[in-house]
């Protein structure tokens, strides 16, 4: 067997390094890499199941037509394919422009080489393209807004805190490598203290859980500001040098009277200042938001009060504290990852027209005039379950021409189109790859050749544009050639400006980040407008017509809300991520189904006593927007008044959990506020 270094090039924090072997073209083993400092103990479950993923027999791995009026597909050469998927280019360029098609990529692999994918649709003479994103925007820009920059110290020095708070994020499940030096820092003598309406498996060696009403963190926040404040527990030298905003900062949080934290947030006082103590007395403190936890529409501004806490203590800067959000060191080579990315086009570039923002996918779809959009391309997604509104998105996608969509499997996305074009797993092609919790730059290796008359994206576009004449000279640039010579070239030239970088040195294991920073904000430079720490920002107000100060607002969608659905639908739908599934990947596989068979919610006895349910029940989840039927699980374990069913879930599971969710857009970022959702729940 031959063993070769590689990396898991998922959308999840760990960013495992790993050692696989391989024999007779097939993935026999995976082993762990220790030489990555921050996951020494990959991989996951769903790392080792790549064996199973690699070789499983639902691949597609041949070009697939949908058979005329039905939901079946036929397996097509790849000439007849490309053949049909001219004639349509060619034909909705000329008759509607270039612009009526929609070019969508999802989060499903990292890589240098998905810019292939822009790069294709620019030389195509214009495309429709999208802005905003589902993941993690709101709190990347309330990030930027305060320090500058999204960094933050590597995973390892977490194990120097006194103090770690787990504020919305779930690491025991999302960030599995995370938990491991957590732990380390609890047997040190670190305090672990987890603020999340349900009690995770993060939780479980946690000294204190506070669960806060979904959507009120911002209110928390500037309750734990207020005591913080008030008592004189800031650290006075550290604002004086780097920050910009105290005093008005401390007449909001001044004025902001603990009572009314406490009947907004739904902790009660003397936890709200318990935790402002432990934050003044635990220094240095790790304050950990997660990604979930900032999809509401007040959660840019929230996460900008809970960054506050961090600030004025001086947590900033220094080893074993800080804000740990997103850890962008290793995006060296593109602006990939920069909030700029996320922002719509007042300016538009040219050839895209950045028209339709992800959030509101479905309804930007069927919006869009002058020209209307007649075809998509999607690629490394699955929008059909993991953007919000999925009816919605359903209806956008019936109502064009034309649906190409690159996938690995049937998913619901894949049964919508017309031509289903079989996409290379992670071990089939050569890339390059980052990551946004720890600083390494890796070599996701080719360590196999693709099965069946499976084609790598780069390779596919190549051979549509050799049909569709682009310019030699500008593909020569922008698309590399199918070998692996010429995607190694590719490759090389992205690493030509760091001298540390060659894929020689990156086969042999991962390399941190050139200029990477151990300790984020050591010198203590921020790259705000006032080169200061912002608690106030004209770039708030400026940008995103916000108030300058972190404030806090209710969401649109809430029980204390003003919304219908205030009224109509009690329950906080929750829909967090889950340990063995990348969002939808991987539940597909015979190893998860045994662990995560079906879905089902969890919700509190006291809501279930009140609506006559029993553990098991089938229960309905609905409100205006669809509904849901699963089994009900009983738990203290969850918030009352809030009820969970995990996210990621296939329709064909028995249904994805944004048939209940609502495009809208966080208040900053244009993220996506999927967790805002109410719903009622009755019995079957
Ligand atoms: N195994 C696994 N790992 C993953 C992923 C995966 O799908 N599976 N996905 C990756 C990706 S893309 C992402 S974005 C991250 C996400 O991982 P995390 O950052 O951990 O985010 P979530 O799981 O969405 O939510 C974390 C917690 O926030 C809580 N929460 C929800 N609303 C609120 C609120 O209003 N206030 C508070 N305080 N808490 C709230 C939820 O109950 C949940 O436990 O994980 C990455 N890692
Ligand atoms: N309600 C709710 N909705 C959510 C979330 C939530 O917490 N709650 N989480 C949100 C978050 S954090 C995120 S990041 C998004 C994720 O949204 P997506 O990125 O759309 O979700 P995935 O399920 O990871 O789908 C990726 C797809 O890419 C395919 N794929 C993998 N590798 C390749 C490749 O090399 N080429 C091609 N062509 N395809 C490939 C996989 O088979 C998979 O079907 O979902 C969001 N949706
Ligand atoms: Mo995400």
């Amino acid at each position: 067997m031959q063993m070769y270094t590689t990396a898991c090039p998922r959308n999840c924090y760990s960013t495992c390094s790993l050692k696989v072997y391989v024999e007779d073209n097939r993935i026999r083993r995976i082993e762990a890499n220790p030489d990555n400092k921050a996951a020494p103990k990959g991989p996951c479950l769903r790392g080792l199941s790549y064996v199973e993923r690699t070789h499983s027999k639902d691949r597609i791995l041949y070009p697939m037509m949908r058979k005329k009026d039905s939901l079946e597909f036929e397996r097509i050469s790849w000439d007849r394919a490309l053949d049909m998927i001219e004639e349509k280019l060619r034909y909705f360029k000329e008759r509607f422009g270039p612009r009526c098609v929609l070019f969508y990529s999802g989060s499903g692999t990292k890589g240098l080489l998905n810019e292939v994918g822009s790069n294709f649709w620019r030389l195509y003479g214009g495309y429709t393209a999208t802005y905003g994103d589902l993941c993690w925007p709101a709190g990347l820009e309330a990030t930027r807004l305060t320090l500058g920059e999204n960094k933050h110290n590597a995973p390892w020095d977490i194990e120097n805190a006194r103090t770690i708070i787990l504020w919305g994020k779930n690491p025991a499940e999302t960030n599995v490598q995370q938990m491991r030096s957590i732990d380390r820092a609890v047997e040190k003598g670190a305090k672990l203290l987890v603020i999340d309406p349900r009690r995770t498996l993060s939780a479980d060696r946690a000294e204190l859980l506070i669960q806060p009403r979904p959507g009120a963190d911002g209110a928390l926040a500037l309750g734990i500001g207020h005591f913080l404040v008030k008592h004189n527990q800031t650290d006075n030298e550290f604002i004086e040098k780097y920050v910009l905003g105290f005093p008005e900062y401390k007449r909001l949080v001044l004025d902001f009277d603990p009572g009314k934290a406490a009947e907004i947030s739904d902790v009660p006082v003397p936890y709200i200042q318990r935790l402002a103590d432990e934050i003044a007395n635990g220094k240095p403190v790790c304050l950990c938001p997660g990604f979930g936890m900032q999809r509401y529409t007040n959660s840019g501004q929230a996460m900008r009060a809970m960054l506050a806490l961090m600030v004025i203590t001086g947590n900033i800067g220094i080893s074993g504290g800080g804000w740990w959000y997103a850890n962008l060191q290793s995006s060296i080579f593109s602006k990939v990852g920069d909030p700029i990315d996320f922002y719509p086009p007042e300016k538009p570039d040219g050839v895209a027209r950045i028209s339709i923002s992800v959030a509101l996918l479905g309804q930007d779809m069927l919006n869009q005039k002058d020209p209307p959009l007649k075809m998509i391309w999607v690629e490394r997604g699955n929008p059909v379950t993991q953007n919000p509104d999925t009816n919605t998105v359903l209806k956008a996608f019936r109502s064009l021409d034309f649906r190409v969509v690159v996938e690995q499997f049937f998913t619901d996305t894949a049964r919508e189109a017309d031509i289903v074009l079989p996409a290379k797993s992670m071990f089939e092609q050569s890339d390059v790859i980052g990551a946004y919790w720890h600083p390494y730059i890796q070599l996701k290796q080719k360590v196999i050749e693709p099965p069946g008359e499976v084609k790598p994206e780069s390779e596919i576009y190549r051979l549509l544009a050799l049909r569709l004449g682009f310019p030699g000279e500008a593909m020569a640039e922008k698309l590399p050639g199918p070998s692996d010579r010429e995607i190694d070239a590719f490759l090389e030239k992205k690493l030509e400006p760091f001298p540390g970088l060659s894929l020689q040195r990156l086969r042999e294991g991962p390399i941190l980040a050139p200029g990477m920073e151990e300790i984020a904000f050591s010198n203590f430079i921020f790259r705000t407008p006032s080169g200061k720490i912002e608690l106030f920002s004209e770039e708030a107000r400026e940008r995103w017509g916000l108030d300058p100060l972190p404030v806090y607002t209710e969401p649109v969608e809430s029980v204390r809300g003003a919304s219908p659905e205030a009224k109509k639908y009690p329950l906080y739908f929750m829909t967090p991520n889950t340990k063995n599934r990348t969002h939808s990947q991987f539940n597909n596989l015979k190893l998860i189904r045994q662990f995560s068979p079906k879905p089902f919610v969890v919700m509190n006895p006291e809501d279930a006593i009140q609506r006559g349910i029993v553990n098991n029940d089938r229960v309905r989840i609905f409100n205006d927007r669809g509904q849901l039927e699963v089994e009900a699980q009983i738990d203290f374990s969850m918030k009352k008044g809030c009820v969970c069913v995990t996210n990621g879930w296939w329709i064909t599971d028995g249904g994805t959990v944004n048939f209940l969710s609502l495009g809208r857009e966080t208040d900053m970022g244009h993220g996506s506020a999927f967790h805002e959702t109410l719903v009622e729940l009755i019995k079957l």
